[in-house]
This record gives structure tokens, C-alpha cells and sequence, in this order.
């Protein structure tokens, strides 16, 4: 910024004659009024996070706007509107992308010229919204983005965390956590509704009336308070919500006596207690008491836009008198975003039952046509299983509901299955193991939607014919594959401009946006010679801006003509971060090995490693631990550090992935078959240009197919082998790679530092010594792992061989834009079709 700018909010802008230059003008004199107007800081000051604040209230005003036209033009339409009901949103930042979908870069760009600033830098003044914790919430926000940018009449709902993702500081112990605070400052997105307040309750008893009806009553009821976050769709008016609640007691609920007693904890206790529910994303749930906060959370998720649901179907009610409930299936689509929002079924039958007087067969009726399930995984740990007793304590009337459905669809299946009587115990809702009675929230949500799907091809076969079989059985139809997708537009257009505008140039259209399948018609142009020296001037563009960030944040400069190998995702033993690691400390090992004349014949790498581990997850934070010690040996070794660079890139997030992977050349998706559900970022990865290596797990399959094989450096185990293969290391029967023992050896023999590794690298001993069978199979994969990697480092010599499969790779990922996943859930899910605002 220059100087003059960073003094004080300016008086006015310099009018010029100029007719394209008013639209940046004008822009610029809003973001001056909002400075002055609608200040948060003193006006002494105009810098670069005052002009952020300002900048963003400048687009508000224009997003509430397009909201309101929006919301008047479904109000008058009347649509069949489909809610998605998702614990998690990771959006991100919002600027750039509201600038870009509302098409304002250029004038935008113009404005913040004329007061003293780079939009870019304005930008990067913004925190993150971290509303989640990895694919499954980021999936969720591109999910709005598509359902906006598609026109359709489609809303989000979550929770307004005050506290997000915690921050991921690295020490010499490893990780460690901080709490985040998107909120400190106040966020300029979004738009409190205090007339949208709704009453949750907990805890409290059933009561039977005289009439048999039941209510529930007593206990605590807390204040639900709508926040609404605008999203804009891409070059379109329609601008639909995400509408997270916050948690609020009511004035009243202070008991003022007791204050004045000077009993101030006691006479707040349901303040403090109403406050505690939207405090952090994902408490740790190790205690009762953590427990019972997340089982307070998904309900008042549920209840409160459940409650919003039904109010606005009464009240875009047309006719005179009020609408039929049989009707509301026909109106209304709730899409549960995996278990988490599942009492979403017991809390609409109660509204339906106990509020709105229908029987149970209406209720059921009702219930069962409006909601979907979503499932995003298979790994029996990650199955959301709830002790009936606290359940019963929290939500009385809500355990009646579901010990009814349950009992339902028990005496159904006995009176018509008699074949399946054996397999009743595991097809059952309630689970009454005397040790530990507990609902399974993915048999409710299976038993009472009228579709359930999964996230990628694979993922959908290995849920019909493993997980959900008998359910298939009982309702064959009932099952589908929705393979996941990325908005495109966050993901290349806004993340890597220099990509995009080559993209368009080529294409002679910039279409491609919001019709990805264009891409395909790159494959034509995959050698053409111009097109490859431009696609490698963008990709070193992306390298540079990178490598500079790399620098900044963890002192590490890296070698932009290196091979820039990225592997960024939770840190969790499924997705193998260990197995890359043990590459390169293997990789490591041989080059110290090496002449220095055998060394100059080897590809240059720098593996970059980023993700958060779950603060108890031991195993995963000691992964954390290695690839930092082992950074730290590799990186100031003279002999090799010319040849090798290992990165842990601190704090992985959305903002980080948007420069991570536009820079990206190499990308890591190495799951154990049949465990990563589907993957997102693999895709994003593709899109832009990167090459993958991975294995034959969740959409990389299906990515495999579009990009062709040819472009995929494919190595591992099969899902159907991996039992067997299990079985084998267990017993002792495998023979392991010498590679894979070098490396162990190597890893545990202190080079790496004082850390004890040994527990860490026991996991992967089959079952001897302290060994757990190497449950991932990293043992296995890791000598096809190995080869794969040295065709990676062949293919890399080849200039214009990597060039062609990188184009390839962005010329085939058309089938993961999210507008296709979200085109296939309104047609084939949710029955909806587009409303545009005129
Ligand atoms: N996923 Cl169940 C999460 O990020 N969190 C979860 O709680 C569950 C799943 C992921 C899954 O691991 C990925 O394979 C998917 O790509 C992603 O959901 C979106 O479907």
C-alpha cells in the first residue's frame, strides 16, 4: 500500500471522464462510505484490513440484493426447494470468490487501485471460514456454490461455530493446537435475522395428554438465532443462503436474583450452558461430557431448521387455508450430509406428530419421501453409534420415535423376510447389546430415507454389496452412486488465472466454467508445442508463487525446477502419509548412498506433506512428528539437499490448497483400496494439470478412466484383495520388499533424531512384537509404491511427455465438476428443477 492510503480513510474519489473507468469509481466511493459509515475501526486508519472490511461490506450490500430477489423470486415460484443439512462447511475465504461469480474483478481491481491497494493483497487479509474439518465440509461448500451457480431453488444449513478448525502449530514436540477465531474481528459475510429465532429444547420428559397425543416438555430450551451467509452463484442473480444457527439464551433465563446475590456462574448457568453448544467445531467426544455436546449440537442443527422448514412451507402456503401435509414431500427435499444431521427423521415426525397433529402412518408417509442420506464412509470406527441412554436422557420423546420405527420396521421384515431373521440383529435401528445398548444412526437413516448413496463408484458398490447388502435385498432401488465433485470455479478459475485464461484461449471460449466437459477439447492440443510452453510458463508461474510462500512461512527454500510432489489431506493412517514418508526416507537413504556423479543423473524432488491431525490421535501426530524430523535431516544435508527437499506445510487449510495446488506437478492418493469413500482433492489436483499417483481407491478409479491410464501412475492392492492380503500379514505369510525393511531400519536407527519411532513403525510389523497386523497394508504396497515412484521420476525427464499428461489430465476431469454431482442429485435424488431470478 502507499503511504497515503494507509493514513486515513480518504474524502472522495477523483472523478474521471473516462465511461469504463464509473463502475470502478463507483465501487471505489462505496467502499469509502462503508469505511466511514459502517466503521469497526477508527478513522484514522485505512490499511489494508480496514479496506478489507470495507471492501467486503461494499459486495454485501450487492449480495443482499441479489438475496432478496432471490428469496422473493422462490417465494412466488413456489418450488419443490431441497435443504442440505451438513454439520460441516469449510468455505474458505469469500472475496475473490464473490468478486469472480458476481464477475466484479476487473472494476473491483480498478476501485482498490484508486485507494492505494492490490486487490490480491486486500484479499489475503481474510480468515478463513474453517466451519469443518476436511472433504466431507468442503464438499459441502461446493456443493452451494454449484446449487447457486445452477439456479436451483437449494439451500444450506449448518452451525455458526465460534471457534472453527483449530490452528495446527508446528514445535519441536509436533503438532500442536490452537483455537482458531474467524469470528475475533466480526465476519462481514454474514447477515444476522433477528426475526428468525426458533426454540430448541432439551433434556425434560414425555407427556401423554388425555387424547393419548404426546408432548414433550420440561427440561432446557435454548434460542436458535439465523445467520445468514449469502452464496452467489456464478454469472447469475440467483444468490441463496447458507444459514447457520447460533445458540442464545433468553433474556429471562438470567436468573436476576441470584446475580444479585452475587451468585454470577449459577444465576447465568443457562447462558453459559445455551453458549457452550456452537463454541467449537467437533468437540472431542472421549467424555460423557463431550458426548453429550455433540449429541446437543446435531439436534439443535435439526431442530432449528426443521422448525425453519416447515414455517416456510406454511408460509408459502398459496391458497386460502393452509396446505396439505401430504404436500410437503412435494415441496420440500432434506438432504442429510452423512449421520450427522439424522435426527432429522425422530425430529420431524415429533414436529409433525406432536406439533401438527398427523398421525404416525402420515408422519412416516411424510417423513420418509423428503429425506436422503449421504454416505461418506465405510470404516466401521466412523459409523455413528449413539448409547440409548443418553439418548433417552437428552431427547426423550425423540428415543419413543425411533425404539417405534424400529419396532416397525422389525415386525415388517419378520412378517415378510422370514430368509432374513438371522440377519435382524445387524439390520435393527436399536442394537441391545447388554454392554452397551446404542442406536445406529446409519441403519435410521437407511430404514427411513427414500435414498441413500455414495460418494464415488467404488464407494457405491462396496456400500450395496458389503455394508448395506441386506438393506439392497429389501429395497433394491433405494440405492445410488453420486460420485463427488469441485466447484471449478474456486478450484481453477479464481485459484490459478494464468491456467484459465490459456484454458479459454485455447478453447476459444471461457465456457468451460460452468460446462467443464470443454475440457476435452484440449485433448486435441495435448502436443502441440505452443500450447506446452504456455501450459509450463503458468505451471512455473504457480511453482514460483509457491516456492515463495513456502519460504515465508517455514524458512525452506526450494528449487523451482524441481518436481513438485504434494501430498495434503487429514493426517490419518487409512490415507498413508507414513508410506510416503518411508519413500523418502528411502529415496534419502540411496542418494547418500550415491556418487556425486550418480546423483546429477536423479530427478530433483520436493515432497510437500500438509494436514491436521485429530488432537488425540496418536498415531497420526507421531506421522506429523516424522515428516518434520525427517525435514529437518534432509533439508540441511549439502550432500542431497540439492536432490531432495522434504516440506511440512504448516496449518493446511482451504486458502493454502488454493496455492499448494495450482502449483502442484505430483500428487499423493494413496489410500488402502476401498477405505478413501471418494476423495475430492484428487480431483482439484487433476484439474489442475497434476499428475496422480495413487491407488485403485475411491474416484481415483474413476479418475484413472476419464484421464486415460496412460496418465496415472497407478501401483497397490485392489479393494477385493485387501481382505485376503490382511488375512496374510496377520499370519505372517508375507514376504516384505528388502525396500521396505531398509527403510524401516533406516527410520528407526536415529538418523531422524531422539524421537522413539518404534511404536509408530510397529503398526507395520504383520503380528509379531508390538505389531497390529499393518492393518493399511503399507507393507504390502509399498514395493509397487516404489516402482510407480521411479516411473514418475522417468516421466519427468520427458519434458514434453509430462507436459502432454498434464494437459490430459486437465482435459479429462470434466466429470468432477460439482455442477455435474449437484445436476444428478436435483434430477435423480431431489426431483427439483432451476429458478432463476429474471
Ligand atoms: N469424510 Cl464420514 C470426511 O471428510 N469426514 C467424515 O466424517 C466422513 C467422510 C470424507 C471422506 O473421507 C472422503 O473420502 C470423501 O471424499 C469426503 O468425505 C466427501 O465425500
Amino acid at each position: 500500500a502507499n503511504g497515503k492510503a494507509a493514513t486515513g480513510v480518504p474524502d472522495k474519489v477523483s472523478e474521471k471522464a473516462n465511461p469504463e473507468a464509473n463502475e470502478a469509481t463507483e465501487i471505489a466511493g462505496n467502499i469509502i462510505y462503508h469505511a466511514k459509515y459502517s466503521p469497526h475501526f477508527s478513522p484514522l486508519k485505512f490499511g489494508p484490513e480496514q479496506a478489507l472490511y470495507a471492501t467486503a461490506e461494499s459486495l454485501r450490500d450487492r449480495l443482499i440484493q441479489l438475496w432478496n430477489e432471490t428469496y422473493l423470486h422462490f417465494h412466488k415460484v413456489d418450488p419443490k426447494q431441497t435443504y442440505y443439512l451438513s454439520m460441516e462447511y469449510l468455505q474458505g475465504r469469500a472475496l475473490t470468490n464473490a468478486i469472480g461469480n458476481l464477475d466484479l474483478n476487473g472494476p473491483y481491481a480498478d476501485a482498490l487501485r484508486k485507494l492505494g491497494y492490490e486487490l490480491e493483497e486486500i484479499a489475503e487479509q481474510e480468515k478463513d471460514a474453517a466451519l469443518g474439518n476436511g472433504g466431507l465440509g468442503r464438499l459441502a461448500s461446493c456443493f452451494l456454490d454449484s446449487m447457486a451457480t445452477l439456479n436451483l431453488p437449494a439451500w444450506g444449513y449448518g452451525l455458526r461455530y465460534r471457534h472453527g478448525l483449530f490452528k495446527q502449530l508446528i514445535t519441536k514436540k509436533g503438532q500442536e493446537e490452537v483455537a482458531e477465531d474467524w469470528l475475533e474481528k466480526f465476519s462481514p459475510w454474514e447477515i444476522v435475522r433477528h426475526d428468525v429465532v426458533f426454540p430448541v429444547r432439551f433434556f425434560g420428559h414425555v407427556q401423554i395428554n388425555p387424547d393419548g397425543s404426546r408432548k414433550w416438555v420440561g427440561g432446557d430450551v435454548v434460542q436458535a438465532l439465523a445467520y445468514d451467509v449469502p452464496i452467489p452463484g456464478f454469472k447469475t442473480k440467483n444468490t441463496i443462503s447458507l444459514r447457520l444457527w447460533e445458540a442464545k439464551a433468553r433474556a429471562e433465563d438470567l436468573d436476576l436474583f441470584q446475580f444479585n446475590e452475587g451468585e454470577y456462574e449459577l444465576a447465568a448457568q443457562l447462558h453459559s450452558r445455551a453458549q457452550q453448544i456452537c463454541t467449537v467445531l467437533y468437540p472431542g467426544d472421549a467424555t460423557e461430557n463431550g458426548k453429550l455436546l455433540r449429541l446437543k449440537q446435531q439436534f439443535f442443527l435439526c431442530s432449528a431448521s426443521l422448525q425453519d422448514i416447515i414455517s416456510r412451507f406454511n408460509e408459502r402456503s398459496t391458497g386460502e387455508g393452509s396446505r396439505k401435509w401430504s404436500e410437503f414431500p412435494s415441496k420440500v427435499a432434506v438432504q442429510m450430509n452423512d449421520t450427522h444431521p439424522t435426527l432429522a427423521i425422530p425430529e420431524l415426525m415429533r414436529l409433525l406428530m406432536d406439533d401438527n397433529g398427523l398421525g404416525w402412518d402420515e408422519a412416516w408417509d411424510v417423513t420418509s419421501k423428503t429425506v436422503a442420506y449421504t454416505n461418506h464412509t465405510v470404516l466401521p470406527e466412523a459409523l455413528e453409534k449413539w448409547s440409548q441412554s443418553l439418548m433417552r436422557k437428552l431427547l426423550p420423546r425423540h428415543m419413543e420415535i425411533i425404539e417405534e420405527i424400529d419396532k416397525r420396521f422389525v415386525q415388517t421384515i419378520r412378517s415378510t423376510r422370514v430368509d432374513l431373521e438371522d440377519k435382524l440383529s445387524s439390520l435393527s435401528i436399536l442394537d441391545h447389546n447388554p454392554q452397551k445398548p446404542v442406536v445406529r444412526m446409519a441403519n435410521l437413516c437407511v430404514v427411513s430415507s427414500h435414498t441413500v448413496n455414495g460418494v464415488a463408484q467404488l464407494h457405491s458398490d462396496i456400500l450395496k454389496d458389503e455394508l448395506f447388502a441386506d438393506y439392497v435385498s429389501i429395497w433394491p432401488n433405494k440405492f445410488q452412486n453420486k460420485t463427488n465433485g469441485i466447484t471449478p470455479r474456486r478450484w481453477l478459475r479464481f485459484c490459478s488465472p494464468e491456467l484459465s485464461d490459456i484454458i479459454t484461449k485455447w478453447l476459444k471460449t471461457d465456457k468451460w466454467i460452468t460446462d467443464l466437459d470443454l475440457l476435452t477439447g484440449l485433448r486435441q492440443f495435448a502436443d502441440n508445442e505452443e500450447l506446452q510452453s504456455e501450459w509450463a510458463s503458468a505451471k512455473a508461474a504457480n511453482k514460483q508463487r509457491l516456492a515463495q510462500y513456502i519460504e515465508r512461512v517455514t524458512g525452506v527454500s526450494i528449487d523451482t525446477n524441481s518436481l513438485f510432489d504434494i501430498q495434503v489431506k487429514r493426517i490419518h493412517e487409512y490415507k498413508r502419509q507414513l508410506m510416503n514418508i518411508l519413500g523418502v526416507v528411502y529415496r534419502f537413504k540411496k542418494l547418500k548412498e550415491m556418487k556425486p556423479e550418480e546423483r546429477k543423473k536423479t530427478t530433483p524432488r520436493t515432497v510437500m506433506i500438509g494436514g491436521k491431525a485429530f488432537a488425540t490421535y496418536t498415531n497420526a501426530k507421531r506421522i506429523v512428528k516424522l515428516v518434520n524430523d525427517v525435514g529437518d535431516v534432509v533439508n540441511s544435508d549439502p550432500e542431497v539437499n540439492e536432490y531432495l527437499k522434504v516440506v511440512f506445510v504448516p496449518n493446511y487449510n482451504v486458502t493454502v490448497a488454493e496455492m499448494l495446488i495450482p502449483g502442484s506437478e505430483l500428487s499423493q492418493h494413496i489410500s488402502t483400496a476401498g477405505m478413501e469413500a471418494s476423495g475430492t482433492s484428487n480431483m482439484k489436483f487433476a484439474l489442475n494439470g497434476c499428475l496422480i499417483i495413487g491407488t485403485l481407491d475411491g474416484a481415483n478409479v474413476e479418475i484413472r478412466e476419464e484421464i486415460g491410464e496412460e496418465n496415472f501412475f497407478l501401483f497397490g492392492a485392489t479393494a477385493d484383495q485387501v481382505p485376503r492380503l490382511r488375512k496374510e500379514r496377520e499370519d505372517g505369510l508375507f514376504k516384505p520388499d528388502p525396500r521396505f525393511e531398509e527403510a524401516k531400519q533406516f527410520a528407526k536407527s536415529g538418523v531422524f533424531g531422539t524421537y522413539d519411532y518404534g511404536p509408530l513403525l510397529d503398526s507395520l510389523e504383520g503380528n509379531t512384537g508390538y505389531g497390529r497386523g499393518d492393518y493399511f497394508l503399507v507393507g504390502y504396497d509399498f514395493a509397487s509404491y516404489m516402482d510407480a515412484q521411479a516411473k514418475v521420476d522417468e516421466a519427468y525427464k520427458d519434458r514434453k511427455r509430462w507436459l502432454k499428461m498434464s494437459i490430459m489430465s486437465t482435459a479429462g476431469s470434466g466429470k468432477f465438476s460439482s455442477d455435474r454431482t449437484i445436476g444428478q442429485y436435483a434430477k435423480e435424488i431431489w426431483n427439483i428443477e432451476a429458478c432463476p431470478v429474471p
